[in-house]
Order: structure tokens, then sequence, then C-alpha cells
């Protein structure tokens, strides 16, 4: 078919244009391969470093694995703590911490394939908390990706369902403006995990790369061969041109090109504003609640408490923001206005509920509860949230996409909300209430205590009596009390007992309801406290079966000189599945069994110091307890029991102590009848 005088003019220019391309191409590259030193032992380990300084990192959190050894060795030698796990979660489970307890973004660091694997629980979690945390990854060389390298996996693509956001960065010069990026996207709107991945050849220098994938000599076939070697060293100088250029200065983290870009905090706006005071001058029954949201920057926790107090209405705190009125004296001291056992029948009663930063999901009871006439306000970072669960059970009057603590500061300081006196019967009617609950908690002490318990410990005695030293140490030793937890029955019997004295000083996992939490938590704590020269006490609170999941990182407190006190409510038992299940499924009892084991025996081979309180019965054949004087764990034993572990933490100050109590579950099924987390 002859082509017409048009087409051929298309095809030729189309060709001239190909042809054009290509040898722009060339020249192009060319010049790049001139602007690549081939002996640069620069590396982009140091530049990640150099971004972490410049943003206020104090510590980093891994597992080592060569693909990201520059970082960490640059880490270190830029005076950033980097503290090594036994488990990568729990390097997560830390940066997730350190991000609560000090507002900046976590950062944890792992090798490709497993050591990433292995973290996905913990940045779910994360992401599920609402807690910002920077996740890298090494993996291996672009060049030899989809190649059958080792640990080759698609890491950015595997994150990204957990993740804000989640990238593989594919040059050297993109380190630092990925590495700032993530971590503003971590701070911004509602906060969470981010991940990058940094392949192996960008991370390490050229010089090392070159040697290591395109060793000098290598025989290849002819013309294919030649291309793929043509082809690789073409990715090695994409990777690397422009690495290096006179704009910043490679050694110095102060220069700009490393500085912090602002996270976007979302702000309410004025007119939401005035219907808010409207809604609350016209209130007779408010009542504030108080979600995690409320601790994250820009409002200073010590600045909340007092808006808070400003605000003057019945309060509630969940998650991180417990603690928040506490006094170091006296809960009484805070005008009253702090509740913690009554919310079911404020929520009921109330004509006004303000909630900030909290979604109503399970932990609310998904709103079911809520009086149907009460006005709501709902203050949240996350749209999600201000509708989750909305005209199912209850329905916003005021929606506020916010930043929560800026949003209760500014009302507290508007005249129109400060002049309001709202009737106080219904604080006293609260306040009755929550005494009644304060005094059924007592009585059930003092009757557990008249209990006799052969072997075993009562848990209630043992966790009111815990609570008493706890306290009693933190105001003689002038101190202050991190509670992490991470268990199922005892830990929820423990939070009726335990109650934090400031804000942040209690970490749960959150939402995601995870267990194997607490050795990244108690880690963060400890190290947080000794990074701001606190004298703060860090308490972990395992259930016996969780304890299986972090007991190794005593190992890790040694070696990072972290002195962390544990306590194992260790009923042998995966108690709180078990409760459940038992009844529901005609007594079957299948998977929820453990046995008596010698925790404080695991934590002193990890090198802490142990303590077992009560008897277990770890060796085959060995008889239960006989009834008799000796046997009895009353509440005085207990006492000269806790004190034991008392003079224990104190003949040993640098070591983490482990006390294994052989609880009696039996008595907890008698206090507790349903289960929260399941
Ligand atoms: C990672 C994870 N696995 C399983 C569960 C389900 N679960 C919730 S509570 C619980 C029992 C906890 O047992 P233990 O730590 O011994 O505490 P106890 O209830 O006996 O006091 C289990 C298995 C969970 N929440 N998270
Ligand atoms: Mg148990």
């Amino acid at each position: 078919m002859a082509l017409s005088f048009n087409s051929k003019a298309i095809i030729g220019s189309l060709l001239a244009l190909t042809a054009g391309k290509a040898s722009y191409s060339l020249i192009q590259m060319k010049r790049d391969c001139k602007r690549i030193n081939e002996n640069q032992e620069k590396h982009g380990g140091k530049l990640v470093a150099n971004t972490f300084k410049a943003h206020g990192i104090t510590h980093v959190f891994t597992l080592t694995g060569g693909h990201i050894s520059p970082i960490l060795v640059e880490c270190e030698r830029s005076g950033i703590k980097v503290i090594d796990t036994r488990h990568e979660v729990t390097a997560v489970y830390a940066a997730d911490a350190m991000a609560r307890l000090t507002g900046n973004c976590g950062i944890a660091l792992v090798t490709s394939g497993p050591g990433l694997t292995n973290t996905i629980t913990a940045v779910e979690n994360a992401h599920l908390a609402e807690s910002p945390l920077l996740l890298i990854s090494g993996s291996a060389p672009i060049v030899q990706h989809d190649r059958g390298a080792l640990q080759d996996i698609d890491h950015a693509g595997l994150m990204k369902t957990v993740c804000k956001y989640s990238k593989k960065v594919l040059a050297v010069r993109d380190i630092v403006p990925e590495v700032k990026k993530a971590i503003q996207i971590a701070l911004s709107g509602v906060p969470g995990p981010v991940f990058l991945e940094i392949p192996y050849d960008v991370l390490y220098s050229y010089e090392h790369v070159k040697q290591a994938l395109v060793p000098s000599g290598t025989k290849v076939s002819f013309p294919m061969g030649n291309i793929s070697l043509w082809k690789r060293d073409y990715q090695l100088y994409n990777i690397f041109h422009n690495a290096w250029t006179n704009k910043y200065n490679y050694d110095d983290f102060n220069d700009s090109y490393y500085a912090p870009l602002q996270p976007d905090v979302p702000k309410y706006c004025k007119c939401q504003f005035k219907k808010a005071e409207n809604l609350i001058a016209n209130a007779k029954k408010p009542v504030l609640i108080l979600g995690s949201q409320v601790m994250l920057p820009p409002i200073h926790a010590k600045e909340l408490r007092k808006a808070v107090l400003r605000l003057n209405m019945p309060t509630f705190m969940s998650g991180m923001a417990r603690g928040l009125l506490s006094d170091k004296n006296s809960e009484q001291t805070n005008k009253n206005i702090q509740f913690r056992f009554v919310r079911k029948q404020a929520l009921k009663e109330a004509d006004l509920i303000i909630l900030a930063g909290l979604p109503v999901d399970f932990r609310i009871g998904f709103g079911r509860g809520f009086n149907p006439k009460a006005k709501i306000i709902a203050v949240n970072r996350s749209v999600e949230a201000l509708n989750m669960n909305t005209d199912i059970y209850w329905k916003p009057t005021l929606k506020i996409h916010s930043d929560c603590g800026s949003f209760l500061y500014d009302l507290s300081k508007s005249e129109k909300v400060n002049s309001m006196k709202f009737p106080i019967e219904f604080n006293t009617k609260l306040r009755q209430l929550e005494l009644e609950e304060k005094n059924k908690l007592s009585k059930k002490v003092t009757e557990a205590e008249n209990i006799e318990s052969y072997g075993k410990v009562n848990p209630l005695v043992f966790l009111s009596k815990l609570n008493e030293r706890i306290e009693q140490t933190r105001l003689r030793e002038d101190k202050d009390v991190i509670v992490v937890v991470d268990g199922g029955d005892f830990i929820g019997t423990a939070a009726k007992f335990i109650w934090p004295t400031k804000p942040l000083h209690w970490l749960d996992p959150g939402l995601f309801g995870t267990l194997g939490v607490g050795g990244g938590f108690a880690l963060a704590a400890k190290l947080v406290s000794i990074e701001q020269k606190k004298n703060t006490d860090v308490w972990l609170l395992y259930g016996d079966g969780t304890a299986g999941y972090s007991i190794a990182e005593v190992d890790t407190f040694v070696r990072h000189k972290c002195p962390i006190n544990i306590c194992i409510g260790n009923d042998s038992c995966w108690t709180q599945v078990c409760r459940q299940q038992k009844p529901l499924f005609d007594g079957s009892d299948v998977a929820c069994p453990l046995e008596d084991r010698h925790y404080e025996v695991v934590g002193a081979g990890y090198g802490g110091k142990g303590l077992l309180i009560g008897s277990c019965k770890a060796e085959e054949g060995e008889e239960p307890d006989k009834k008799n004087e000796e046997t009895n764990f009353t509440q005085y034993v207990i006492d000269q029991k806790i004190s034991e572990f008392f003079e224990l933490r104190r003949a040993y100050p640098g070591r983490p102590t482990i006390m294994n109590v052989m609880i009696d579950g039996g008595s907890i099924e008698k206090f507790r009848k349903t289960s929260k987390y399941i």
C-alpha cells in the first residue's frame, strides 16, 4: 500500500523526534555520569540522620539489619540514641509511645523483608491510636528489584493500607525531601504512621554500591549481557546524579536544607465557634468527654488543664487524656469536675455533650447511651470520626473539624462561656453517684481481704495494696509514675485501682486492643523520663499470657539501663477470653488455659531481678498447696511481699524488676462478669 505524502511526513517527524529524544538522553546521561564522583564516600544514611537531628529526634528504635546500617551508624555519630530491641514490633511500639509522650514524630528503623513484615501489628496499632511515627525499612538494591534479590518484596505497596503515606525513595537526592515530607504528613491532620523504603543502593555510598553491584571485569554474553550491564550502570547514575550539590552542607544538620516542614493542623471556623458558645450558654447539664486527641500539640497539657478547669463542667477523660485533672495531692482540689466511674449515668442525663477528640466507637458504646435529647458538639481532627455511627445511635448538633486542644482552649477564654454558671445540682448528683461507686469498690476489697486464699493472691487485695504503695512512694520521693498496661482481665481490674496522676502517664494500646505493646511502650516511657531528667517510675503491668509477647525485652531494658518495674498478674490462663467463651460454648475452655510459669525466672534470665509472689506449680506432679496458715495469702503477707519487691528495686537500682504474682483467677470472675475487650 502506497503511503500518502502526509503519512510519510508524519512518520518521518516521529522518527526524527525519537532519534532526537534518544540522543538527548545519551547526552544527558553523559553529563550525569560526569557529575558523579566515583570515589564518593558520602552516603544517604548521613542525610537521614541529619534530617532527624534537625527535627529534634533524640531516639530511634531498631532491630538491626545490613540494609539500614548507614542510618544507624550516622544516627549514633550525630548523638541520636539508637535503641535496639529484641523484636521489630517492639521498636515500632516504642516509636509510637515516644510520639505520644513527646508530641514529636517517633522513629523506627528496620531491615528489609521480614524486618518490615514483623512490624505490621504495631504500625496498625499506631494508625488506630492516631500516633505519628516514621518507619523506614531498607530494601534490596533498585538495580536488583524483581530479580530474585534477598528479601525483595514490594515494601511500599505492602505498607500502603496501614500508613498515611508510603513511598519508595528512588534516588539519593530525594532522601531529605522525602523524610521531611513523611514526617510532616505523620504530624498533620489526624496524626499517624508513615513509611519510607530506602533501597540499598540509595542508602550506601556510590563507591560501595559500585563495588558491590557492578564488579569490574564481569564477563557477560553479547549483546544482551552488555545491554543489561549498561542499563544497570545507567540506573546507578540515575540514583546518584545530583546527590551531593553545593546547595546544602552535607555535614551540618543545622543547614536549612534539613529543616522541618510545618505540619497542617485543622482549625475550627469562627461561625462554628459562635454556635458552640450558644449551645453552652443554653446548657444546664453539660458533660465534657476528652479523648487522646486533646493531648496533641500545639496546646500544652498544662494549658489544656487550666482551660478545662475554666470550662468547669463535669469532665471524663479517656486514653492519653487520663490524669489531665489529677492533682499531686488530691483529686478534691480540682473544683470537683473530674469523674471516673459514672460516665454512663452522666451521658444519659446530660443536656449537652461535648466530645473532644473521641470517636463514637465501641469505647463509648457507639453512642447508644447518649441522652437522645442532648445537644452534642463533636470536635475532632478526623472528618471520618465526626461522622462515625451518626444517625444510628447519635446525631451531632455541631460537627467541628478542628484541633481539639486549640478549640477547648479558645472556648475557655470566651467571655460568654466563662460567665456561665451551670446549676450545681447535676454535678452534685454525679459526685454522689461517683462516691457510691468508689465505696462499692472499697467494699469489694474489704470482702476480698477476708476470703482465705491458699497459695494464690487475691487480685483485688493485691492491686489495692500495690496502688497504695505506688502512691506513697510517689509522694515521699516526689516522683512521677507512668503506668503501661498490657493484658486482659488483670489489666481491666488494675484500671479500677490505678489512676494516673498526670496526663500522658497512662499508656494502653488504644482502639486496636493489641496485646504485646508493653515492652515497647515501657521502654519509650523510661527513655523519655531519662532524657527529660525526670524522676519517673515506670510500671509495666502484664497479664501472664500477654507477658509472653515482650518479656524478652527485659534484655533491652537491661542493656539500655531502663529500670522498669514489671508486675505480671499470673492466673495461668488467657482469662478474659476464657470467661466469655466458657459459658457461651457449653463449658469449653479450648485454647485458653496456660500453666503456672516462673516468669520472674525468665526475667532474671534476661538480666532483670525477679520475685515470686504466691506459689507457682510449674514442675510436673507438684501438688496444690495445702490449706494452712503458711499458705494463706492474707493482706499482711501480700503487703510484706510488695515491700520485698520495693527492697529489691532499691538494692538493684539500675535493673528492671519483675514480680510474678500468682493470682486467684476465680476472684476476678466474681469481680467482673463481662469483658470489654475481646
Ligand atoms: C495480639 C492479640 N491477640 C489476641 C487478643 C485476644 N485477647 C484479648 S484479651 C486476651 C487474654 C489475655 O490474657 P492474659 O494476658 O493472661 O490476661 P488475663 O485476661 O488472663 O488477665 C486475648 C487472648 C488480642 N486482643 N490481641
Ligand atoms: Mg492470664
